[in-house]
C-alpha cells in the first residue's frame, strides 16, 4: 500500500477537483464517478489509510467528516429528503483509494442492500 494517494494531490491542489467545502481538517469534493445525482467525498486532510486505522487518537477527524457532510447536506438542501453516507473498507468493502473518505450520495431514493 503506497504512502500517499491521489487524494493527497487533490488536497495539495496538484490536480483539479470540484471542491465544495474546505477547512483546516477536511476537504469535500465531487466524486469523479458519481453514483447518484449528488455524490461527493469528504476526506480528512491527514491520511488515514482505512477504517481499520481509526483509533482513539484520530477519531475526532472521523466525527468531523460527518459534521461536514451534514453541514453540506443542509446547505445544498437535501438534508430533509435524506441521503446516505458510507465508508468502504478494503477489498470486500469496495475501497479503491487508501485514504479514508465518506461517500455522500443524495438526490434520489437509494437502494438497499447495496448489491
Ligand atoms: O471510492 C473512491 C472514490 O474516489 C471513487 O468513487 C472515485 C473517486 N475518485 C477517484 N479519483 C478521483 C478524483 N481524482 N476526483 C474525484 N473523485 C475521485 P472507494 O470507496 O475507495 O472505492
Amino acid at each position: 500500500m503506497s504512502e500517499s494517494t491521489i487524494f493527497d494531490k487533490i488536497i495539495n491542489k496538484e490536480i483539479p477537483a470540484t471542491i465544495i467545502y474546505e477547512d483546516e481538517l477536511a476537504l469535500a469534493f465531487n466524486d469523479i464517478n458519481p453514483q447518484a445525482p449528488t455524490h461527493f467525498l469528504v476526506i480528512p486532510k491527514v491520511r488515514i489509510a482505512t477504517m481499520n486505522d481509526i483509533n482513539e487518537q484520530n477519531s475526532h477527524l472521523v466525527g468531523h467528516l460527518y459534521v461536514v457532510a451534514a453541514k453540506i447536506a443542509a446547505e445544498l438542501g437535501f438534508a430533509e429528503d435524506g441521503y446516505r453516507a458510507v465508508m468502504n473498507c478494503n477489498q470486500n468493502g469496495g475501497q479503491t483509494v487508501y485514504h479514508i473518505h465518506l461517500h455522500v450520495l443524495a438526490g434520489k431514493p437509494l437502494g438497499w442492500p447495496p448489491y
